[in-house]
């Protein structure tokens, strides 16, 4: 996060979300004699053993700016002071003094000398596989399709919920600190997570047990799966690499370095499957370029750019790939960070999250064709698209201003701005109902479900699941008629509305859930869910 508005919401979101360490004591004050503790021995001594020497992660996450990037110093210091409830991180406030404390702290949130890389052979050495069951149909009498995967943030688990009962089947410790959506097979039978620092787990919903794990990278963005099932993408910013790996075996199979074609290096922003055109797209943080890159093994040729030769004066393309993993380059105007699709994948709209306007890239020509006006930092990868008015329109957030934007992905015209009671993070919604669930977890009425008629695009109501906590992020059962809604907190809750009468059925107390996805609406691609 380098711009300020960036910075500024990213700690809001933080001071928001600042539970992880909440009631957490000051580290108490030490015997310190004046001299300045050492900090790396101090960390060999205590932390390295489990964060690794490098602090590349071991047993304990990465302890590297870019995968604490949220975290202010005086966090670390108290993690460290006080260790983290249900995990193996101790409290060291009564072996370390103060100052000690301090110095861990910042040397912790300081880049080290010489940047850790993470090369192919990592990624192979990386690679756990567990002793799987074998399993001809599901272990439980749930329906498997209607299963939710929920991520809880605050200790780190995973629990998988009967989406019919809402009672839980299974809970087990995640790596630490998932994000983003966990990608599923067309066949609804395993799931796929990734962490921040880089670790790809892949589950088996049937036996509901983990079968194979790899660290793709160091500090990554998300994962996506093929259309087939087949391959999965890692788009990482630490090293700027895609990752591609088999989704069988999790091992890899292709890694591509991000940059544009005069090889001048990126980081990959995100990376989704666009199951129509048979591709992954990824778009590039640091070079106006988005790739393509099939998953089809009979792709037909592809240039994959333009790069301009110096000697002759003029621009040349690249040599054409074909085939399974050929990579196409588009170039667009600006870097991209956060961009969402319309129906049929022909269109990307995306955007520089500070830049103010998003760009629509049309997919086929691999060219610019449109501008949308879009400040306050719209968070397009929360996008949802819907039938509005007989016109297919795409509603995305803003991550610092209390607006949802409607956009027509005929014309690409803003068609309605929908005020809301603060900026939101996530929107959902499904085929069989008439709403959106709209957050504001980023504003001061944060405690607020917002429920938006996609009929009149108004605010219907507002639903509190628990006064004065974060309520966010919403998913609904395959038949559309329950909502889930987290609300965000230690002591938090996953809160089971009925989606007509938006009245509340049963709650189960949860550990700061954060999303929740249904296997049925997610291999679906139901309209109102995200990638
Ligand atoms: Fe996310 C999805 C990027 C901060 C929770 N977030 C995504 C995706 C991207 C993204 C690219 C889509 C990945 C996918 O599903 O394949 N997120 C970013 C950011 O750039 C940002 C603003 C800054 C950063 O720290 O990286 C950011 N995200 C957050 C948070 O602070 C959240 C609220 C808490 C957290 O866990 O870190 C958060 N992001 C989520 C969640 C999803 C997500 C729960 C999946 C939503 C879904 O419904 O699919």
């Amino acid at each position: 996060l380098r711009s300020s508005p960036e910075r500024a919401a990213a700690a809001a979101l933080w001071l928001a979300l600042a539970t992880a360490v909440a009631g957490a004591a000051e580290p108490t004050a030490g015997a310190s004699d004046g001299i300045p503790p050492d900090a790396a021995a101090l960390y060999a001594t205590h932390c390295a053993a489990c964060h690794g020497e490098t602090r590349l992660g071991g047993q304990g996450p990465a302890l590297l700016p870019v995968s604490l990037g949220r975290l202010k110093p005086a966090d670390i210091a108290r993690t460290v002071a006080n260790g983290r409830p249900a995990t193996q991180m101790p409290a060291f406030a009564d072996s370390l003094d103060k100052d000690q404390i301090a110095a861990l702290a910042a040397f912790v949130g300081k880049a080290p000398a010489v940047m850790p890389t993470w090369s192919e052979a990592d990624i192979r050495a990386s690679r756990v596989v567990h002793p799987a069951p074998a399993a001809a149909k599901p272990v439980f009498a749930a329906d498997p399709l209607n299963l939710f995967v929920v991520v809880e943030a605050g200790d780190h688990h995973v629990t998988i919920l009967d989406g019919d009962r809402f009672a839980p089947l299974a809970r087990f410790p995640s790596r630490y600190a998932l994000h983003g959506g966990p990608k599923f097979t067309p066949d609804g039978r395993y799931v796929f997570f990734g962490s921040r620092d880089g670790w790809i787990s892949k589950y088996d919903l049937w036996t509901l047990s983990t079968v194979a794990e790899v660290r793709a990278g160091i500090n990554m963005r998300n994962i996506a799966l093929s259309a087939d099932g087949r391959w999965i993408a890692a788009a990482n910013y630490l090293p700027g690499t895609l990752v591609l790996l088999s989704a069988e075996t999790l091992e890899p199979v292709r890694i591509f370095e991000a940059g544009d074609a005069r090889k001048v290096p990126s980081r990959v922003s995100a990376v989704y499957q666009a199951p129509d055109r048979n591709s992954f797209i990824a778009a590039l943080k640091d070079v106006p370029e988005i790739w393509e890159i099939a998953t089809d093994p009979a792709a037909a040729p592809v240039f994959t750019g333009l790069v301009h030769n110096y000697e002759k004066g003029m621009a040349e393309a690249l040599p054409a790939s074909a085939g399974l993993f050929a990579l196409r380059r588009i170039a667009v105007e600006e870097p991209i960070d956060d961009f969402f699709f319309d129906r049929g994948y022909r269109h990307l709209l995306g955007a520089a999250r500070e830049g103010g306007r998003a760009l629509v890239v049309n997919l086929n020509v691999g060219r610019t064709i449109a501008t949308v006006p879009m400040p306050g930092m719209p968070h397009l990868g929360a996008g949802i698209g819907f039938t509005w008015q007989g016109r297919r329109v795409i509603a995305a957030p803003h991550l610092n201003e209390g607006r949802i934007s409607i956009i027509d992905t005929a014309d690409w015209t803003v068609v309605r701005t929908i005020e809301t009671a603060g900026p939101g993070f996530f929107l959902r919604s499904h085929e069989q109902t008439p709403y959106i669930w709209a957050d504001a977890m980023m504003g001061k009425a944060s405690d607020g479900m917002q429920i938006i008629d996609k009929r009149t695009l108004e605010v219907e109501r507002v639903l509190t699941p628990a006064p004065g906590k974060i309520a966010a992020h919403t998913e609904f059962d395959r038949s559309g008629r329950h909502a889930l809604v987290s609300v965000w907190d230690q002591d938090g809750a996953l809160v089971v509305y009925d989606a007509a009468t938006l009245e509340e059925r049963t709650r189960l107390p949860m550990r700061k859930p954060v999303g929740k996805y249904n296997v049925f609406n997610k291999i679906r691609f139901s309209e109102g869910t995200s990638h």
